[in-house]
């Protein structure tokens, strides 16, 4: 069986709320409080080798026999092939608040969206506020998971966990509200939940397929506006 990842999830906020800390902490487990770096346009990250059941589309069955995991199919019709191990590309996205028409391909394209904000900075839900009013106008299709981060900062909260869940309720996102720096069992969990959601695809086609081509051509239009292609 060819190896397959896990693909269309973004981390997406306000700039310094956290994303790229609890990316990291899914990836490797680490997290470290001085590590910040600007992060333009758009960073691509990889976990690897992850293990636990995923759903395919029944017609991206593989006829090859696959040593150590087991099929079943379930009543929507879609392939459930359990400890598989899978990629899963995870991207991060600053939303920057005010050129939102170029991050468009976010809501359209992507089948999750993490959408973070920071529990210490109220500015950020309020963009994470305009960002689900935009997913709404758009008719995104996107699962959104809205996630109120850096809540060890205690002394600096300035956001309560029932003003994020309004905003989640009002929406009808799911929602919750999670420390990278403490809450690595969170961090899992959030990523567990947000997998069943994800596309599966061989790693082996993905440079070659026209809809693939098309989301990052995009991408890279979101990354440098100003070229031309
Ligand atoms: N105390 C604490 N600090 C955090 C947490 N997550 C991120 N930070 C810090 O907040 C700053 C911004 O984090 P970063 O992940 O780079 O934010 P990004 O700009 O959204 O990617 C960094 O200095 C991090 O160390 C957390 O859960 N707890
Ligand atoms: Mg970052």
């Amino acid at each position: 069986m060819s190896p397959k990842e896990l693909v269309g999830v973004v981390v997406y906020g306000s700039e310094r709320v956290g994303k790229t800390s609890l990316i990291t902490k899914y990836i490797d487990g680490s997290f470290n409080k001085d590590d910040y770096s600007q992060s333009v346009g758009i960073q691509m990250y990889k976990k690897r080798g992850v293990r636990f059941q995923v759903t395919s589309a029944s017609n991206e069955k593989s006829s090859e026999p696959e040593t150590g995991s087991t099929t079943d199919i379930d009543p929507g019709g879609r392939q459930l092939q359990s400890h598989t191990d899978v990629d899963i590309v995870i991207l991060e996205a600053t939303d920057t608040g005010c050129i939102y028409a170029r991050r468009d391909w976010v809501y359209i394209k992507m089948s999750v969206i993490i959408l973070a904000y920071s529990t210490t900075d109220p500015r950020t839900l309020a963009n994470a506020r305009s960002v689900l009013e935009r997913a709404r106008e758009l008719q995104s299709k996107a699962k959104i998971f809205l996630v109120g981060l850096l809540a060890d900062c205690e002394e600096k909260r300035a956001v309560s966990f029932s003003q994020g869940q309004e905003v989640a309720a009002e929406f009808e996102v799911d929602f919750r509200e999670l420390s990278a720096a403490v809450d690595g069992d969170r961090v899992n969990g959030l990523f567990a939940d947000v997998a069943p959601f994800l596309v599966l695809r061989d790693k082996s086609v993905k440079r070659t397929s026209a809809a693939d081509l098309s989301v990052w051509r995009k991408i890279w239009k979101a990354v440098m506006p100003w070229s031309s292609s």
